[in-house]
């Protein structure tokens, strides 16, 4: 068979990473079937689009993978496809947690001829076969012969041939630049963050979230030989392409099992297997100098911190006291010291915010080292926690949000605020944190750092600014450059001039050295 596996698109940012559970599913399909990757971020396709594609390529299956917000276009996708007679299975949190929905169950349309609930790495083979069979299932459930509920375990994890896979659609550098930027030190001719995952599972069970339901509270890891054999592959393939790749870890908490991420990584630094990296790690976590050592050491650049609130009773209603807001600037300090930045991220809109969560937020912010601070709207997803409690207090205003996805709007009312006010305090932090003030002052912070350290950042916030304020033109483009002219000027003089020697700050110096970095190739050096 010639099977598609399509991601729809957000409609809000262009994808700066492909999604995982594609190549995952590439790999796990049986033998003599073809697989066809569509990720709409990169690809964006309309309905009538995806029907002529589904039809001029001969298709003969088609699997769906999406999160809620973007299951409304996922279904649109899906109706468009069966429409011509090819069938659609449907995985991921959202189908998973609805499956009548998708199923047409609940009174509305059928949208998928089969549903895959929870992890499919052990049912997808089945649903192959079922499909060229003619014989699809409504529902796959991952179970085991007693019929209980199972999980798959990571250690026999299949090797995603990431030599040879084709990528050209998640190149993040722009087609008319590649044949120039080959040149550039180690090869610029593409650039690729691919996510790899080490482990699955959390224990946490913050309520506003899906992964502990989704992927349960027992962690499961895949070896340290697998981990490192991923990379090497990823880098002998940038390598090969005269580009660089760095790597997301998606896992939902990098360092849940301290012990083992600090094993990693030794083995990672040992087999020389080091790319620039980034991964979700709880600031809890953090407080271990020597897994710090070790994340800066193997490459880790960016840690991403749910942060969510800087209000202790705010973390204590969403099951995330272990959030401790007074260690923040230590962990992030901690971070800096070592050259890794940190994507702080918050959520307003919780039950005890007030008008002014986001200015008290950035006042906070702004005495930190600088990082990527993103902010969101307190969202009841299906199946959490969260949606059962403000349901049942009849507090839900758009029960079924993800019907009319609309980005950065509340689906509920918050205690304190209205959700009016709730917007506009979103708003706010947005505009704020990456202000062409903001982005000037970040890269000034970092005065006693290496150019390229300061480039980096400036550009990972002219990046991140994207994601609220849509940058899909090139007009977007040429006003944010604009606004921000002085900061491009003073750093492109200083790449053509240099600048005078400055004293290192103090509080940075001494730790900073002490930490051997190896170097990574392709890093960024002035
Ligand atoms: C990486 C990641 C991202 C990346 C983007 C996605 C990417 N390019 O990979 C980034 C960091 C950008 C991101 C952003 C967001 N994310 Co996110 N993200 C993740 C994360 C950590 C890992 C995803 C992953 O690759 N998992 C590993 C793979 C193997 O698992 P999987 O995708 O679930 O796939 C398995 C099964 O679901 C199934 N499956 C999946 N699809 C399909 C399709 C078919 C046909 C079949 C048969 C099976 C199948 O098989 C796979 C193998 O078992 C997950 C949490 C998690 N651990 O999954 C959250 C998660 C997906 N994100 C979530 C959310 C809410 C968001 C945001 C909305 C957060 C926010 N408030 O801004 C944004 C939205 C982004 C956007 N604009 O689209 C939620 C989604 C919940 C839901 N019901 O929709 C999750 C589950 C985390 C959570 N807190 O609950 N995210
Ligand atoms: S720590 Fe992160 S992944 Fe774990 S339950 Fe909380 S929000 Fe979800």
């Amino acid at each position: 068979m010639r099977i598609l596996l399509y991601n729809p698109d957000n409609g809000v940012t262009r994808n700066f990473m492909p999604h995982l559970w594609m190549f995952l599913l590439k790999s796990l399909t049986p033998p003599g079937h073809e697989v066809l990757l569509i990720d709409g971020n990169a690809q964006p396709m309309n309905e009538a689009q995806i029907a002529q594609y589904v039809r001029d390529e001969k298709i003969d299956l088609v699997g769906i993978g999406a999160m809620t917000r973007m299951i409304a276009k996922a279904y649109r996708i899906a109706d468009a496809i069966r429409a011509t007679g090819v069938p659609v299975v449907m995985g991921g949190p959202h189908v998973t947690e609805l499956a009548d929905e998708a199923l047409g169950r609940d009174g509305g349309p059928r949208h998928a001829d089969a549903v895959a609930l929870g992890e499919a790495d052990e049912t997808w083979p089945r649903i192959v076969n079922d499909a060229l069979n003619g014989q699809l299932k409504d529902i796959y459930a991952p179970v085991d012969d007693a019929g209980k509920e199972s999980k798959p375990s990571l250690k026999q994890y299949p090797i995603i041939p990431w030599d040879s896979i084709d990528l050209t659609q998640f190149n993040l550098v722009p087609k008319v630049a590649f044949p120039l930027l080959k040149k550039v030190g180690e090869g610029w001719g593409t650039f690729r963050i691919i996510p790899v995952e080490s482990g699955r599972g959390c224990p946490y069970g913050c309520e506003f979230c899906t992964v502990t339901g989704f992927f349960g509270d027992s962690i499961r890891f895949r070896t340290n030989e697998s981990v490192v054999n991923e990379l090497l592959l990823l880098k002998a393939r940038a390598r090969k392409e005269k580009g660089q790749i760095a790597v997301f870890f998606i896992d939902d908490n990098f360092a849940i099992n301290v012990k083992r991420t600090k094993s990693l990584l030794r083995d990672i630094i040992a087999a020389k297997a080091q790319v620039h990296w980034v991964a979700q790690i709880s600031a809890n976590l953090l407080r271990d100098e020597e897994l710090c050592d070790l994340i800066a050491a193997s490459g880790g650049k960016w840690v991403f911190i749910g942060m969510e609130s800087i209000d202790p009773t705010n973390l204590k209603d969403v099951n995330k006291g272990f959030n401790k807001p007074g260690e923040y600037a230590t962990v992030l300090e901690r971070l800096a010291k070592r050259n890794v930045y940190a994507i702080t991220s918050f959520i307003f809109g919780m039950d005890n915010d007030t008008v002014g969560v986001a200015e008290r937020t950035l006042a906070q912010v702004r005495t930190w080292p600088p990082g990527l601070p993103i902010f969101g709207l307190l969202t009841p997803l299906p199946a959490t926690p969260l949606y059962t409690r403000l349901e049942t207090s009849g507090r839900l205003t758009r029960p079924k949000h993800w019907k009319e996805f609309i980005p950065f709007a509340m689906a509920h009312t918050p205690l304190k605020m209205s959700i009016e006010e709730a917007h506009a305090e979103v708003k706010y932090g947005w505009s704020q944190a990456y202000s062409p003030e903001a982005l000037a002052h970040a890269v000034d912070s970092l005065d006693d750092q290496k150019l390229g350290h300061r480039i980096n950042i400036f550009i990972a916030r002219l990046c991140f600014r994207g994601i609220y304020f849509p940058m899909m033109g090139k007009f977007a483009w040429l006003r944010v450059v604009s606004e921000n002219r002085h900061t491009i000027l003073k750093l492109v003089k200083e790449a053509f001039f240099g600048r005078p020697a400055r004293s290192k700050r103090p509080d940075v110096q001494g730790a900073y050295e002490k930490v051997v970095v190896p170097e990574v190739p392709g890093e960024a050096s002035a």
